[in-house]
């Protein structure tokens, strides 16, 4: 049976910036298994596997329709555990922690600046939809949102200042191999990354290291990807 991943792009097909999208395609690459991907736009949910749902990332396998990055981790840990994306409970536990710690401290300084940029990366008619949705989901306009940015330096830098305890001492949140904490904290970085080479904030040393080793580990799958910086 084929597995099949839909995950969403910018105008050009092959920009793939979602940090959702990412997490999952990390996962799928870890474990190397063979998918067939369709990529859509958010203007398209008539042909997402549910269009009542109205997002991506979705993983299809065979009748069974999985909808969120994290519900496709567990599904793919629990049916294709070869090449497991942690090794014990554990690193489980502690997957939990990055996870949560991740919506917490890296997703706030991101998300207002990298709104005005997402938007610039879609084609027409999901721009409308993206400014008009998010622009009601915040309260602000996606440029107004973007002059937040600056307040989210000091944030973004303490945050990522935490991760020089392990990536200090450790090549991967993993230890000497990446596992799902490091697919976890990448996957945000990744989103920027692909939308835009600008940045606000310094990354210290050792986490620009691991972002190399991020680039490389599965092939080369998140070095390879399309970033719209490189246009
Ligand atoms: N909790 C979900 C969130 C997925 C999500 O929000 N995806 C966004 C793209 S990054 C989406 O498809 N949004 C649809 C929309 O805004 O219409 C997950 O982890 O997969």
């Amino acid at each position: 049976m084929t597995l099949k991943f839909y995950d969403l792009c910018g105008a050009q097909s092959e920009l793939r910036f979602s940090p959702f999208c990412w997490l999952a395609r990390l996962a799928l690459a870890h474990k190397g298994l063979k998918y067939e991907t369709t990529l859509l736009r958010f203007t398209e949910k008539q042909n997402y596997p549910d269009p009542d749902y109205g997002k991506l990332p979705i993983l299809v396998d065979g009748d069974k329709v999985v909808t969120d990055s994290w519900s496709i981790v567990c599904y793919l840990e629990a049916t294709y555990p070869e090449r497991p994306l942690a090794h014990s409970s554990g690193e489980w536990a502690a997957a939990e922690f990055f996870r949560t710690w991740t919506g917490a401290v890296l997703f706030p300084p991101l998300v207002p600046f990298m709104m005005k940029r997402v938007h610039a990366i879609l084609d027409k008619r999901d721009q409308d939809y993206f400014r008009d949705t998010r622009e009601k989901r915040f309260g602000a306009n996606l440029e107004s949102l973007d002059q937040k940015t600056m307040s989210g330096k000091e944030s973004m830098e303490a945050g990522l200042a935490t991760l020089m305890a392990p990536l200090g001492a450790h090549d991967f949140l993993g230890g000497a191999v990446p596992n799902i904490s490091d697919y976890i904290v990448f996957s945000p970085l990744q989103w920027q990354r692909c939308v835009t080479s600008e940045t606000f904030y310094d990354t210290p040393a050792p986490v620009v290291s691991w972002m190399d080793r991020m680039l490389e580990v599965n092939d080369g799958v998140a070095g390879r990807a399309m970033c719209a910086g490189d246009l």
